[in-house]
């Protein structure tokens, strides 16, 4: 007999999730639906971006007069408009926002803190690569009224909840409440995200790095020890690893969360402190790989450890698989280098 398929929605996945909290108001559910509704209306943008030049162009007036706005500042406007008067959260913060994003006067103030990047990688778009938004949500700190920038400036270990989307051969969205990590796919023919991807595990070794290699040159040493290393010939220990990497956060994240790898975006001359944003990219992505069995580190400490100083403060970051992550980290402290002399 074949056998009986069961589909689970995003939707009631995150309403079961809610069940088993029976203290729960229905606040934190309503924000991950509104999160998922807003992801679809990107989705929908994204799909359309190969006809840019055939509909109009970014900063030009499109038919109806209306101006047509570059898709990472669509997204990021998506997102605003979608969770701003709802009642869920006291503030936003956005990678493609200065400021804070303050939850306008007329609506009522949440719980809760959205801090997010509208569109990682959209510089990949004319090429038709995959790119993704990352999400992060805090409970507040301050006791009520408006939000401020002390409930986004919290360290990622205390996030409630993170998740990402992928925008790509098919649209994928990973989620994390601290139980577990689940991947649902957009089945465009429903509108529907369904769960294809139940409590991922991250391999705790993987086969393949991913870093722009092109800044080798720029490095410190024991970042291209490490890499000297991983290249070297020797099938007993899985290398040479492989190189993969895309250049879209979320591409090469989600890639090593199903088969095992390293994510590297170090330092170097040019980053002083990294290009990555902690708040809105890293920490999120952090919290998810932590959940799967993974490890995210800036080289030295837990990236979840880290309070930001700043909104748009950057870090070098090291996630993946636990094993290959901490051997980057002895590499980097130097001792590594120091036992194969
Ligand atoms: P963005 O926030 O301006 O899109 O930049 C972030 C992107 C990531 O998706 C990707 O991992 C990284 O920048 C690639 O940087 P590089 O081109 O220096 O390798
Ligand atoms: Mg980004």
């Amino acid at each position: 007999m074949a056998e009986k398929r069961r589909f689970m929605t995003l939707g009631r996945h995150i309403e079961e999730g809610e069940r088993e909290h029976p203290g729960a108001t229905g606040d934190f559910s309503g924000l991950l639906s509104d999160i998922s509704i807003a992801v679809k209306l990107i989705w929908r943008e994204v799909n359309k971006a190969g006809l840019i030049n055939i509909l109009g162009s970014a900063n030009r007036t499109n038919e109806s007069g209306d101006e047509v706005k570059k898709l990472d500042q669509f997204a990021n406007e998506t997102i605003r408009k979608a969770m701003d008067h709802q009642g869920h959260l006291c503030v936003m913060a956005s990678e493609e926002s200065n400021g804070l994003i303050k939850i306008p006067d007329r609506y009522q103030k949440g719980k809760y803190v959205l801090v997010f990047d509208p569109l990682d990688g959209s510089s990949n778009i004319d090429a038709n690569v995959s790119i993704g938004s990352i999400f992060g949500i805090f409970r507040r700190v301050t006791p009520s009224g408006p939000g401020a920038v002390e409930d986004c400036l919290q360290p990622g270990y205390k996030m409630v909840a993170a998740a990402y989307v992928i925008y790509g051969s098919s649209t994928i969205f990973v989620y994390c409440t601290g139980e577990g990590v689940h991947g649902f796919t957009l089945d465009p023919s429903v509108g529907e995200f369904l769960l294809s991807h139940k409590s991922m595990r991250i391999p705790k070794r993987g086969r393949t790095y991913s870093i722009n290699e092109g800044y080798y040159s720029r490095w410190e040493d024991g970042i291209k020890e490490y890499l000297r290393y991983i290249k070297e010939d020797d099938p007993s220990t899985g290398r040479p690893y492989s190189s993969r990497y895309i250049g879209s956060l979320v591409a090469d994240f989600h890639r090593n969360l199903l088969y095992g790898g390293i994510f590297m975006y170090p330092c170097d001359k040019l980053h002083p402190n990294g290009k990555l944003r902690l708040l809105y990219e890293v920490a999120p992505l952090a919290f998810i790989v932590e959940h799967a069995g993974g490890r995210a580190s800036d080289g030295v400490k837990r990236i979840l450890a880290t309070k930001p100083e700043s909104l748009h403060q950057r870090t070098p970051v090291f996630m993946g698989s636990e094993e290959d992550v901490m051997e980057a980290e002895r590499f980097l402290s130097g001792v590594a280098a120091f036992e194969s002399t």
